[in-house]
């Protein structure tokens, strides 16, 4: 452990970016004890630091600075306490630790996901990790696993839980949303229902299962593309009731050329009426309507939908698309899907429950072990021909496409991230072994 950086740069969260008074590294008993895996880097400080001197562990707004996940900070008490008591027994036993949700399949599938920022949590160590591939769907069996000394990653297994479970449960359910509506275009517009420090997150997750955009600016930074969407219902109140047309044409004369047209039409009047006022005012410069109609006004929005697409053709507007956005998951999208040419969807991907990933020892010292109920040993798992999915000791010989990949060895991560291959893998596995919507 690095002894001169004991007590600075971590915890604490003073100005001077010192440790206060019990906070880790200070001790009641006198004794420091640093579990961290890895001094705070200086492009972590100089990146996250608010408030104070390089190192700080505040935030203004409530999230866990990178810099604590990187060096272990970032975990359960008990994790800390573990670690302080083999460093005492003088125990660093060499393991092999599973990441699993459930041990055998069941028939429901998942995706994979977080596996590009989950090998950044073991660059440097001395540990070798494999993984299944980004957008990887499976049923049981590990998803990660890894093999070091116990010390060398124990405090980092909070943070590995977090960086694997909730994206894949994002990941998952907007799959089952994708494949809901697969002729229609399909946009993430959940990154308003999660901490603003998880929209890549969500988008992300969104494209992986086959999105056709999403909503957020930076997050569009982040992934290097941009950032879908129109206008709220707030410009239309900014012009007024009766200025519709007002707000739509100053939206057109006001954003790049490269912006679809997409009037927000359920704001004052009926959508049939607004539909047919957007098309009228914007003539072909119009490339959509978008119906985002309250749940309570929404009666049948099938029928809200089918009547403003008869109007628009009785009209001439044939080419004007509709697009429809607001509490839709699934179901909805499936009830829509011949009607609409595109959804908004947001609390459908960020209400996904968190894949139950846990990290289990299933080998120490080359012999096997488990608590009740795990399984032991290091295991393979595998697609058979049949879009089956197979789990197995590693050492046995099976049938079937062997799905763990290196990902980490000695520290070193040995894997590109490639989302646009991972969209690929996701929807043809999805395929495969036949996913479908859940709800
Ligand atoms: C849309 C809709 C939902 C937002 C998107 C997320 O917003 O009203 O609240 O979709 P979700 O319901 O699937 O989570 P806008 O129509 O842009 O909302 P606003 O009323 O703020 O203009």
């Amino acid at each position: 452990m690095d002894g001169d950086s004991r007590g600075e740069h971590v915890g604490g969260g003073s100005q001077d970016g010192r440790v206060g008074e019990g906070s880790r590294g200070e001790r009641a008993d006198g004794e420091r004890f640093d579990w961290r895996r890895r001094p705070v880097g200086d492009e972590d400080a100089g990146f996250f630091a608010f408030g104070g001197k390089s190192g700080c562990m505040t935030d203004p707004f409530g999230t866990v600075p990178a810099a604590a996940i990187r060096d272990g900070t970032a975990t359960d008490a008990y994790f800390e306490r573990t670690l302080r008591t083999l460093e005492h027994a003088g125990k660093n036993p060499h393991v092999v630790a599973e990441v699993t949700a459930d041990q055998f399949p069941d028939g429901s599938f998942e995706v994979f996901t977080g596996v590009r920022e989950a090998a950044r949590l073991f660059d440097g160590l001395a540990v070798d990790v494999d993984a299944l591939p980004d957008g990887q769907l499976f049923d049981g069996g590990p998803v990660m696993c890894i093999e070091g000394p116990y010390r060398e990653f124990a405090a980092l297994e909070t943070s590995l839980l977090g960086l694997l479970s909730q994206p894949s449960g994002f990941a998952t359910a907007a799959l089952e949303c994708r494949l809901a509506a697969p002729d229609a275009d399909v946009f993430s517009f959940g990154a308003r229902h999660v901490h603003p420090a998880l929209a890549t997150v969500v988008e992300r997750a969104a494209l992986l299962a086959g999105f056709d955009g999403f909503s957020h600016v930076a997050a569009g930074e982040a992934l290097g593309r941009e950032a879908s969407g129109t206008m709220p219902h707030a410009l239309l109140f900014c012009f007024g009731e009766g200025e519709q047309a007002a707000a739509w044409r100053a939206f057109d004369e006001a954003v790049p050329a490269d912006v679809p047209r997409i009037a927000l039409t359920d704001t004052f009047w009926d959508e049939v009426a607004e539909s047919l006022l957007a098309a009228e005012s914007l003539g072909g410069r119009l490339d959509g309507v978008r119906l985002d109609t309250t749940g309570s006004r929404r009666g049948e929005f099938r029928h809200i939908v089918r009547e403003v697409r008869w109007e628009l053709d009785a009209h001439g507007f044939e080419d004007v698309e509709i697009f429809c956005s607001g509490g839709l998951g699934p179901a909805e999208l499936r009830e829509l899907r011949d009607v609409a040419d595109g959804f908004g969807v947001g609390g459908a991907i960020t209400d996904a429950d968190p894949v139950d990933f846990s990290l289990d020892i299933v080998e120490v010292e080359d012999e096997p072990v488990s608590k009740r109920g795990k399984l032991s040993g290091r295991k393979a798992v595998y697609r058979t021909a049949d879009g089956g999915h197979h789990v197995a000791l590693a050492d046995a010989d099976e049938d079937g496409e062997a799905l763990l990949e290196p990902l980490v060895r000695d520290g070193e991560i040995v894997r590109e991230d490639d989302l646009e291959a991972a969209t690929e893998r996701c929807l043809a596995d999805a395929e495969a072994v036949g996913f479908g919507p859940s709800a």
